[in-house]
């Protein structure tokens, strides 16, 4: 099992798709953890976007995350890291195949509405940037209705 970071970045909230990014990852099978609203602050966005910082696309990015309030969310679920990448779709909305978010919703590589760790690494880090350990949940296998135990 793995977890890893998502945000449904400032766009998606005002937006409304909301509803619409958190059903995907629930109908895939990945399981909300931990969730809040958070409003990042430029400080926040320089950790979490830490690889970035020195890219000459940061200044706009750091203005565009911290533009409004963002959904960060904790899911877990067997190769999480990946499967979110997946459903995410590539980074510039132009090379995002139909059926994935960026590829559905999105024509901005800035304004591409989700984000998702890249490595458990970064899941590890990034997590801890917005979640306090107890607010991450146990998640509860015998409740789950995509597991058959033998
Ligand atoms: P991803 O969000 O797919 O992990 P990333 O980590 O390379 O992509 O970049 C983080 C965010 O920065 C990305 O979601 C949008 C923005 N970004 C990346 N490359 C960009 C570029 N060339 N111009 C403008 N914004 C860019
Ligand atoms: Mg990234």
């Amino acid at each position: 099992m793995q977890k890893t970071l998502v945000l449904l970045k400032p766009d998606a909230v005002q937006r409304g798709l909301v509803g619409e990014l958190v059903s995907r990852l629930e109908r895939k099978g990945l399981k909300l953890v931990g969730m809040k609203l958070v409003r990042m602050d430029d400080a926040l966005a320089r950790q979490h976007y830490a690889e970035h910082v020195d890219k000459p696309f940061f200044k706009g990015l750091a203005e565009f995350i911290t533009s409004g309030p963002l959904v960060a969310m904790a899911i877990e679920g067997e190769d999480a890291i990946c499967m979110v990448r997946t459903l995410m779709g590539e980074t510039n909305p132009a090379n995002a195949a139909p059926g994935t978010v960026r590829g559905d919703y999105a024509v901005s590589i800035g304004l591409n509405l989700v984000h998702g760790s890249d490595s458990p690494e970064s899941a590890q880090r990034e997590l801890a940037l917005f979640f306090k350990e107890d607010e991450i949940l146990e998640y509860d296998r015998a409740t789950d209705p995509w597991i058959i135990e033998s």
